[in-house]
């Protein structure tokens, strides 16, 4: 008699988990070594606010391949959005990660701007058969237009990652590791200036030199660490960046600027 219902109760689990697994799944870009995943359908800002707390942006797309790529990857059956916006200044397009690309991919007729309103960039898709938006190029559509998003991460998205609190001079500062291996040894490395670039056995390091180290602290048995220290008041308008790998794993975590207000 409890079979029907023990059917139904495993039919929603079985649903949940297909659509958790949907929605976390990364792809990479064999390409470019970019991680790639899809937002849920929304307008242009809360897709990006969701690549934000994903460690990432909307896609840039640099040049054709990456477009074919994206195209052929996410936009069969769906437009996707991707970092392109003339939002701040009419006609001025910008990616939205701060790159400058040399091409685009409108097309004709568009960005059009239509009822002077349309700032954010979306790849048409592959099934679409208007013959004035054909696949694989890119319209300008409303704030208010709703599709899914392409988010891109440049790291491996299971790897570690770093973030932290506010950094305030005169304030205690924290930095959460998330993903390390519990019970790892994660080293922190700061210096006065970023952008690398430098490559060593662990990856790519987003700090210049000199490198300095911080006490190395033990990962809880989640692979979190947390680490607080105390920023001196002669640090306001100053600006560190901070990058953390764990000996277990020997990858390095993304790298963050802290601008000390
Ligand atoms: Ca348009």
């Amino acid at each position: 008699m409890n079979s029907p219902l023990r059917i139904q109760i495993l039919v929603v689990a079985l649903c949940f988990t297909t659509t958790s697994q949907a929605q976390s799944s990364w792809v990479q870009n064999p390409g470019n070594g970019h991680w790639y995943t899809t937002t849920a359908v929304s307008d242009w800002h809360t897709a990006e606010a969701e690549a934000r707390a994903l460690g990432g942006h909307l896609a840039t797309v640099r040049n054709p391949a990456e477009n074919d790529w994206l195209f052929q990857t996410f936009a069969q059956t769906d437009n996707i959005w991707i970092g392109f916006s003339d939002e701040l200044v009419e006609g001025s397009w910008e990616w939205v990660n701060g790159e400058t690309t040399a091409g685009t991919n409108w097309a004709m007729n568009q960005p059009d701007n239509d009822w002077i309103g349309q700032h954010w960039a979306y790849i048409i898709r592959g099934s679409s058969t208007d013959p004035v938006l054909p696949p694989s190029y890119w319209d300008d559509a409303y704030f208010y237009t709703t599709m899914i998003g392409v988010v891109e991460v440049p790291r491996d998205p299971s790897g570690p990652h770093l973030s932290s609190s506010a950094p305030v001079a005169g304030q205690m500062l924290t930095l959460t590791v998330n993903q390390v291996s519990p019970g790892s040894l994660v080293h922190f490395a700061w210096s006065s200036s970023g952008g690398g670039p430098i490559s060593n056995q662990y990856g790519f390091m987003e700090l210049s030199p000199p490198i300095h180290l911080l006490n190395p602290q033990v990962a809880d048995l989640q692979g979190v660490v947390v680490k607080t220290g105390y920023l001196p008041s002669f640090l306001q308008g100053f600006s560190l960046w901070i990058q953390t790998w764990s000996t277990s794993d020997m990858v390095l975590s993304n790298g963050i600027q802290l601008d000390i207000q």
